[in-house]
């Protein structure tokens, strides 16, 4: 039934039927299933999709938009039953954004949703930041760690000037630069310095309590 159940959630996005993916998420919930597995096994499933019937011609921006529209309508319904799994003390605090140049927003909310859920309290800046925004948004916070999502192969630079830039304004010893997003990899994060790199939301949870020093 889960199965099924994925499956139609995934062909929602796909197809950029908003309403459809709001009534499955209901019905998901309804069930009883796991949201998160709603999210990685059917959601994000579509939208990877979508993302390859982009990168070969068939879809244009409109549908991915359309597409990306939906799956966060779904999220709207599915996210709320995350984070009302668990509560905890606050374990660190995380400003989360992502970097200058870079309008993709579903997988950083995600990541931050999965952080609020276990603990973490969340400052989510949005998308699209230069560096002095993360930092206000660091010192504004007295944050522990900065989460930076990036998309795409030019935006990931913008990472490198994250870090270049807590740097330069002292902060470097107080804040754990975490990176991610689809191009990004263990090897970029360590060459641009981070101290976490994470490939999806549930390991961004462990790299965070491990970043933070707390126990999982
Ligand atoms: Co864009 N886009 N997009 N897009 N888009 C990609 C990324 C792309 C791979 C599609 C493709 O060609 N196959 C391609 C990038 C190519 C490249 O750079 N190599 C691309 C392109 C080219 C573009 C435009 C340039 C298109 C154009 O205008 N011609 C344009 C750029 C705009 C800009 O940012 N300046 C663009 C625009 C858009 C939309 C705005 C239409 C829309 C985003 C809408 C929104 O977010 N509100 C969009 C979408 C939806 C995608 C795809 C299809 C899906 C992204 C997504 O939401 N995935 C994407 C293809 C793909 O990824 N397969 C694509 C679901 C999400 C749950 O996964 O974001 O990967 P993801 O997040 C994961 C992990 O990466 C990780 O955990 C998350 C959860 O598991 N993670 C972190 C993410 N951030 C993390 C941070 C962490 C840790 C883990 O720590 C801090």
């Amino acid at each position: 039934m889960s199965e099924e159940m994925y499956q139609k959630l995934a062909q929602a996005v796909i197809d950029g039927e908003a309403e459809d993916a709001e009534s499955l998420a209901k019905q998901a919930l309804d069930q009883g299933l796991d949201p998160l597995a709603c999210i990685a096994n059917g959601l994000t499933k579509g939208i990877q999709e979508v993302g390859e019937l982009f990168a070969d011609g068939e879809y244009y921006l409109p549908e991915l938009i359309i597409s990306a529209d939906t799956m966060k309508a779904a999220l709207d319904i599915l996210e709320p039953a995350l984070a009302g799994d668990q509560k905890r003390e606050v374990v660190g605090r995380v400003v989360i954004g992502t970097v200058e140049g870079d309008l993709h927003e579903i997988g950083k909310t995600l990541v931050g949703t999965m952080l609020a859920a276990n603990g973490f309290q969340v400052i989510d800046i949005g998308v699209d930041q230069p560096a002095s925004e993360f930092i206000k948004a660091i010192k504004e916070n007295d944050a522990t760690i900065v989460g930076a999502s990036a998309l795409l192969t030019t935006t990931m630079l913008q990472q490198q000037k994250l870090i270049e830039a807590i740097e330069e304004t002292g902060l470097r010893k107080q804040v754990k630069v975490m990176v991610g997003g689809a191009p990004v990899t263990q090897s970029y994060a360590d060459q641009i310095g981070a101290d976490g790199y994470a490939e999806d939301a549930i390991s961004a949870v462990d790299i965070a309590f491990r970043l933070a020093d707390a126990p999982a």
